[in-house]
Order: C-alpha cells, then sequence, then structure tokens
C-alpha cells in the first residue's frame, strides 16, 4: 500500500493497523527549535480518543506517545520526529465472525478487491484509529503555527444528525462537553438522541467545521495547490467523510453575485463566503472549512452482503464501535487544518522569502 504520507514540506508519514501492535508516524520538514513533549501531545490525543463517554466507542486505548527522535532536550531539532504509540486494548477476535465477509457501506469490500489481502482486524488499516497519528502530528503544527505566526485553530460540531448545533456559538462552550457543540443548550438534547440511537443499534452522521484564524493572506499555490485544493484533500482523507465545503460551500448554488461576493472596504472584507480564499490563496480572512462525516457502517444491525465467495450472508458487526463517529472528529479536523497551513507558510516561505511579506492585508 502506497500514498501513506500527506505534504510538500511538512510531511508526516503514518503506519500501522488498528490491532497490530504499534501505530506511529514520521514527521519531516518541522523547524528546529520548536519546545515540544509527550505529554502535550498526550493531552490532544485524550479530546480525540475513544472511551471518553458513553457516546462513543469503549475501546480503551492508553495512547501514549513516545518521541523517539527529531527531539533534543525539549526541542525540535530538524531532524525526522519519529513517534510511537502501542496498541494496548486490542480485541481482534471481535472481527472474527466477518473475516470472510464485507460489512456493506465499509472499506472491507474495496480494500478486498484492491489489495486482494487484507487485515480485517478492526479494518486494519482503514480504521479511524489511524487519525490518532494525525492528531498527534498536527499537534506540532498547530504549535508552531500559534507561536510563530499567532494562526489558531478551532473546530465544532455543527450538526448531528438532524440536529443543528451552529445556530449559536460559544467559543468556550466547545471543549466543555464531549461532543464539541457549540451551543451548551444543545447538548442534552445530544445526549438523547445518542441514548436512543444506540439503544437502536444505528449510526448517524454529523458535520463538522473548523476555523482557522489570523491566517495571512498569500498561502496557496495556484494552480494545482490551491490552499483550497488541499484543505479539501485533507478533510476527505480523514475516515467517512463525504463531502467538504469551503466558505458558503454547496450554498453557493443558490447565491447571487450580489450576495456572494465579500465587498471590501478599507476596513477589510464585509462578509466571508469564500472561507478566506480567493483563487487557491488565501486572503487573510478566517479560513472555514465544513465536512460532512456519513454514518458508520459498522452495526450490530443485520444487513445483506456476500462472503468471499460471492455468496449471500447476513452481516452483524461485533464490537466496540462509534455510532456517530462525527463526535470525536473535531480535533482530527483541526489536525488537519493545521498539517495543511503549515506546510502551505513553509511553502509561501520558499518561494516568497519572508512569511513578513503576508501580512494580513486586502489590497
Ligand atoms: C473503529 C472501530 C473501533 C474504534 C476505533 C475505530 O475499533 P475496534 O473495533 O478495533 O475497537 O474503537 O477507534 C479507535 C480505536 C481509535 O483510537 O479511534 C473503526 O471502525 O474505524
Amino acid at each position: 500500500m502506497s500514498h501513506n504520507r500527506f505534504g510538500k514540506l511538512f510531511t508526516v508519514t503514518t503506519w500501522g493497523e488498528s490491532h497490530g501492535p504499534a501505530i506511529g508516524c514520521v514527521i519531516d520538514g518541522c523547524p528546529p527549535g520548536l519546545a515540544i513533549d509527550a505529554a502535550e501531545i498526550g493531552q490532544a490525543l485524550r479530546r480525540r480518543a475513544t472511551g471518553r463517554s458513553r457516546h462513543t466507542s469503549q475501546r480503551r486505548e492508553k495512547d501514549e506517545v513516545q518521541i523517539l527522535s527529531g527531539v533534543f532536550e525539549g526541542k525540535t531539532t530538524g531532524t525526522p520526529i519519529s513517534l510511537l504509540i502501542e496498541n494496548t486494548d486490542t480485541r481482534p477476535r471481535d472481527y472474527e465472525a466477518i473475516k470472510r465477509t464485507f460489512r456493506p457501506g465499509h472499506a472491507d469490500y474495496t480494500y478486498h478487491q484492491k489489495y486482494g489481502h487484507r487485515d480485517y482486524r478492526g479494518g486494519g488499516r482503514s480504521s479511524a484509529r489511524e487519525t490518532t497519528m494525525r492528531v498527534a502530528a498536527g499537534v506540532i503544527a498547530a504549535k508552531y503555527l500559534e507561536q510563530q505566526h499567532g494562526i489558531t485553530i478551532q473546530g465544532y460540531l455543527a450538526q448531528l444528525g438532524p440536529i443543528r448545533t451552529d445556530k449559536r456559538i460559544d467559543w468556550d462552550a466547545i471543549d466543555q462537553n464531549v461532543f464539541f457543540c457549540p451551543d451548551p443548550d444543545k447538548v442534552p438534547e445530544l445526549e438523547d438522541y445518542m441514548d436512543a440511537l444506540r439503544k437502536s443499534g444505528d449510526s448517524v452522521g454529523a458535520r463538522i467545521t473548523v476555523v482557522a484564524r489570523q491566517v495571512p493572506a498569500g498561502l496557496g499555490e495556484p494552480v494545482y495547490g490551491k490552499l483550497d485544493t488541499d484543505l479539501a484533500a485533507a478533510m476527505m482523507s480523514i475516515n467517512a467523510v463525504k463531502g467538504v465545503e469551503i466558505g458558503a460551500g454547496f450554498a453557493a448554488v443558490e447565491q447571487k453575485g450580489t450576495e456572494h461576493r465579500d465587498e471590501m472596504t478599507p476596513d477589510g472584507f464585509v462578509g466571508n463566503h469564500a472561507g478566506g480564499i480567493l483563487g487557491g490563496i488565501s486572503s487573510g480572512q478566517e479560513v472555514v472549512v465544513s465536512m460532512a462525516f456519513k454514518p458508520t457502517s459498522s452495526l450490530r444491525l443485520p444487513a445483506r452482503g456476500i462472503d468471499l465467495d460471492g455468496q449471500p450472508v447476513s452481516v452483524v458487526t461485533k464490537g466496540r464501535h462509534d455510532p456517530c463517529v462525527g463526535i470525536r472528529a473535531t480535533p482530527i479536523a483541526e489536525a488537519m487544518m493545521a498539517l495543511v497551513l503549515l506546510d502551505h507558510l513553509l511553502r509561501h516561505r520558499a518561494q516568497n522569502l519572508g512569511v513578513g511579506d503576508v501580512e494580513p492585508k486586502i489590497i
């Protein structure tokens, strides 16, 4: 399997399977001198982890990260940073029953079609377990962006199934609940909905929005390395993502030009339908990306499927699963935003000298 590396100058190569002995990543191109330690990464990993509430998978991984290289006396050296996490709560026997079948709606089928030999334990490489290392690498990228350029990134749950949660955004409330819901009044409704869903054995989709603030104007490489191109690819690479929008996204279909265009005044832009990106280059406004997560496919409710011989079977998935993977997705989307922005910042710096050349400005 190839293409496990992300980025052009700040690159992250992840490896490992859900029920293998360990998962890990190698980060290359990280600027030297950045203070980082395992405790800081561990703290970020806990926001994404399973088992934080009854609404997610009950697998209890320790997620203790070991920094094997690239950090000396507490600071990055500019050499490859290697991170490793041992898998401590694997239960491959849960997957014995689906060894010879494919979960409808799951990567099981296409992995088999493509590679012919698949690690069926927890979906192997296709498991959301892989996103752990994205979050770990994202901590390093986000820290550099904030310390050196004042760029901050925050995401939230915008919708879970039929429940819209983004009508009121209280940025301080997001980390006070396990859903990353920005409207604290909506949390009881989410709890009730998820309790009923879990009892029914079904799953549901979600929408996550991520905002990056203080992004300087000028990031993005037209025409094939546009900032929005790379953000869309980054978000779409997260397990279960089926749609990505930048700014107004698909709402632009119904808008008139007079509504969509973000007028400019000497005080700045009047709106942000563009999501902070014009012609593939950051405008200095907030960069806003939103994405849709499909309902997870590992269900205990039987579904029609086929086995390896193409014979009809009834597929039932046992084990510890997320009835809504979107609940844990906010830190992953934030991490992908950080990885893309740092990669683009370094790419801009490589061609255009100082990043000071791209202080936020409108003209
Ligand atoms: C996942 C299924 C469950 C989740 C897992 C993602 O795994 P398992 O059945 O192997 O226990 O627990 O998530 C994680 C382990 C994690 O760290 O995010 C899936 O099908 O994607």
